[in-house]
């Protein structure tokens, strides 16, 4: 089992690379900066990490196809590959409606537009002239002006369509989830895209993108993943919330106690309204243990790399260094 950590860049860049270093100490081969625009910019720190680290893997976990254009996608990524000594992945998905819609972006054909990004992604990255006549982009031969190295291209998914086209055209899957539940959904469509292309399960990365909460004190990790959980169950589509058996009204109490939370500041609420359900169904937390049973159910659906999301902990330097500690070596 491979094991990742993602970071939101609302921290500071000394910040970012002080958690990316005790990351990389503590044995993680992965860190994942997600990209919105609301935050500082993935790639600048993504540089900041590249020049901060020596080991570990990095990359947007994800970008998207809509705010950029897909080859100042191929030459940032790239950039960052030569900065890092070889060491950046892209992690690229549909994006985010809500914050697109703040900027004035419609949300329109994320399949075919994903699709037709990721082509001409891979295509500059491999140092070709790229004539593209696609539905979305169009490229007259153009080119990157300097060698990209080999980069791996992992797709941010949730739905059975993307599922499948990541599997067919990506190194590997991002999937946010955190139950064998949805990976043993996931799975099937996963299965269709790799045998749709002839590849084999162990050439392809599936990553549980998870919330994640440790601590040694059980009651502490799980209050520390309340919020997080509370904005994945407002979130989440009826058929996941079905698929793990959350009411109606249960949904309902955590939506109104978030409007509560924004209004009136009542954060307190947000985490009342979350039940211990919804923490096993949309979270990893608890302590070491736990999450050591947790992920070996998830490997046995055939999970390959587990990346520890928001909010890793109630203290994040702790968590990250119990993960190195307790979990890690265990699950190696
Ligand atoms: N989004 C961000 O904006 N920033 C992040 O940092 C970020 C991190 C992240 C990490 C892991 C992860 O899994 C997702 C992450 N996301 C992040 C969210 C990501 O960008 C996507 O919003 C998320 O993966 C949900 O996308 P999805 O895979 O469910 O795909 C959407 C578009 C969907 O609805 N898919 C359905 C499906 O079946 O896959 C339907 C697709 C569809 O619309 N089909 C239509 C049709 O007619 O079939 C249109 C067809 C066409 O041509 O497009």
């Amino acid at each position: 089992m491979k094991f990742g950590v993602e970071f939101v860049p609302d921290l500071k860049f000394y910040e970012l690379e002080y958690y990316v270093r005790v990351a990389e100490e503590s044995g993680f081969e992965y860190t994942w900066i997600t990209d919105h625009y609301n935050n500082r910019n993935v790639y600048s720190m993504l540089t900041i990490l590249a020049l901060g680290t020596k080991k570990i893997k990095l990359g947007p976990g994800v970008t998207n196809p809509y705010h950029i254009n897909p080859a100042l996608t191929a030459s940032a990524i790239a950039t960052i590959n030569e900065i890092s000594g070889g060491r950046a992945v892209l992690g690229i998905g549909a994006g985010d409606k809500v914050t697109f819609e703040r900027i004035g972006i419609s949300w329109e054909k994320p399949l075919t537009r994903m699709k037709e990004a990721v082509e001409i992604i891979r295509s500059l990255l491999a140092g070709k002239a790229v004539k593209y006549d696609g539905e979305i982009f169009k490229f007259n031969g153009s080119r990157l002006g300097f060698r990209a190295g080999e980069i791996p291209i992992y797709i941010g998914a949730q739905g059975p369509k993307m599922l499948q086209l990541a599997a067919e055209l990506g190194d590997g899957v991002l999937i946010n989830a955190s139950h064998p539940k949805d990976f043993e959904e996931a799975k099937k469509s996963i299965e269709a895209g790799l045998q749709k292309v002839g590849k084999s399960r162990d050439k392809f990365d599936t990553v549980a993108y998870a919330s994640m909460s440790v601590d040694k004190n059980r009651e502490n990790a799980r209050n520390a993943a309340r919020i997080v959980v509370a904005f994945i169950v407002a979130g989440s589509p009826e058929t996941v919330l079905e698929r793990h058996e959350i009411s109606n009204e249960a949904v309902k109490k955590v939506k109104d106690a978030l409007n509560n939370a924004f209004t009136k500041g009542d954060w307190a609420g947000v985490g009342k309204a979350v039940t211990e359900d919804m923490l096993n169904s949309f979270s990893i937390s608890g302590t070491p243990e736990e999450v050591v049973e947790r992920i070996n159910q998830l490997a046995k659906t055939g999970v390959t790399q587990v990346v520890a999301g928001s909010p890793i902990g109630p203290d994040k330097k702790k968590a990250i260094q119990l993960i190195g500690k307790e979990i890690i070596p265990k699950l190696k």
